[in-house]
This record gives structure tokens, C-alpha cells and sequence, in this order.
């Protein structure tokens, strides 16, 4: 009641991933969307932002312990040593396509917005059904529970399980919310993930735009007045 009714509008083509990682994250996210999902409403992945956006920001102690040469950029070589340390496992191959997947701004770099984003895409991928609820998969647990609940917000919201969230299912998440101006808010929220306007939003979308609302941005340190070409 009271939510608004969209169309189905949503493109009847068939959805093909556009690089071998995508495929490989819309994979993972099917996996784990067949074990289900914890979240029950939209409000209640409303309610832990909060906690979200703290567990994020500790993070920066991280990605400062991995930026040697403190230039607020994680480099590939950096990334490299970085994944080591963590023992998470990728070839040259799937190191080159996280990191140009996940460099936005086209720097080169890993920002630090850009960089959560890669642990959550690495915590994804190495995600394994087999490894019955290992304790931590990258020596990080308190981190890794913060990606698991980002994970299982994507759950809940792709509701045929596909992989991706789709309009008509984020309506109809934040209709369940049984908000009356809610529609509205899932629509820009929608079109505020959905970059590439396709109608579709894959983790990786859904999770820089969390980054957003949760207010972190590759712009807070650069009031140390570096400039970068
Ligand atoms: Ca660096
Ligand atoms: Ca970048
Ligand atoms: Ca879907």
C-alpha cells in the first residue's frame, strides 16, 4: 500500500556480462544468493549504515598500511603486496581485471573508495560454499562481517536471484518497506546505482554507490594539496 506501481519496463534482452570478472562476480553472487539471505526488510539495511560507514572507515587503516609510498593511491604493485599479505590468491590476468574494474576515476589507482570496493569484490570472489562458515577468509573478520552484510543487502534486493537488481526489484524492495514516499526514494536511489543506464545494477555498481551513501569519497584527503594529472 501506498508504494508506486512501475511498469515492467525492464529490457527484455538477454543480460550479457561484459567482461570475464563481471560473469565471474554475477556467479558468485547466484552462489551465494542460493544459501539465502539474512535481511528480512529495506529497513533494516537502512538501520545498519551506521555501523556500515564506521566498519568502512576503520578500513583506511588498512589501506594506508598497504599505500607505502603515501600517495593516497593504491597502486598495482602495492595491490599485489597487499594481497599477499591478506593470502588471497589471483592470477595476473584477474588482478588486471579487479583493478581496472574497479578504477573509476581512471587514475591508475586504487582510491580509497575504490579500494573498499576491491576487498568487497575480492571477499565475494573468494567466497567458498565448501569452507563451511570459515571464521575470516582474509584475516580481516570484523571487516569481512561488514562485506558479508553488503553481500546479503544485494540479496535481498535482487529478488529472482539473477544477480542483478533490476528497477522493478528495488521498487518493490522499498515498497515492502511499507513507506509512503518510498517509491520515489527507490527510484533515484535506482538511477543513482545504475551508471551505465541499463537498467541493470551489478554488485559492483550497488557498492560504489554505497560508498556514496554512506558519505565516503575519494575526495577527503585531498586537502593535502596534491594535484594529479
Ligand atoms: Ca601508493
Ligand atoms: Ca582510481
Ligand atoms: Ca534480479
Amino acid at each position: 500500500m501506498g508504494g508506486v506501481v512501475v511498469k515492467d519496463d525492464s529490457p527484455r534482452h538477454t543480460w550479457i556480462p561484459e567482461t570475464k570478472l563481471e560473469s565471474k562476480l554475477a556467479e558468485a553472487i547466484r552462489r551465494r544468493e542460493a544459501e539465502g539471505c539474512a535481511i528480512k526488510s529495506f529497513n533494516s539495511i537502512i538501520l545498519k549504515f551506521p555501523k556500515i560507514d564506521e566498519s568502512l572507515r576503520k578500513c583506511k587503516d588498512i589501506f594506508e598500511q598497504f599505500d607505502e609510498d603515501s600517495n593516497n593511491t593504491i597502486d598495482q604493485e602495492e595491490l599485489r603486496k597487499c594481497f599477499q599479505k591478506l593470502g588471497v590468491s589471483f592470477t595476473e590476468e584477474e588482478i588486471n581485471d579487479l583493478f581496472e574494474a574497479c578504477d573509476i576515476n581512471g587514475d591508475m589507482g586504487m582510491k580509497f573508495n575504490e579500494f573498499i570496493v576491491l576487498l568487497c569484490l575480492v571477499y565475494l570472489l573468494k567466497h567458498d560454499p565448501t569452507a563451511l562458515h570459515a571464521k575470516s577468509r582474509m584475516g580481516m573478520p570484523n571487516l569481512e562481517a561488514t562485506f558479508e552484510t553488503l553481500v546479503d543487502a544485494f540479496v535481498f534486493l535482487d529478488k529472482n536471484k539473477d544477480g542483478y537488481v533490476s528497477k522493478n526489484e528495488m521498487v518493490q524492495a522499498i515498497n515492502e518497506s511499507g513507506e509512503r514516499s518510498s517509491g520515489r526514494i527507490a527510484m533515484k536511489r535506482f538511477e543513482e546505482m545504475d551508471w551505465d543506464k541499463n537498467g541493470m545494477v551489478n554488485f559492483k555498481e550497488f557498492l560504489f554507490a554505497f560508498t556514496l551513501w554512506v558519505g565516503i569519497n575519494d575526495s577527503e584527503d585531498e586537502d593535502e594539496g596534491e594535484e594529479k594529472v
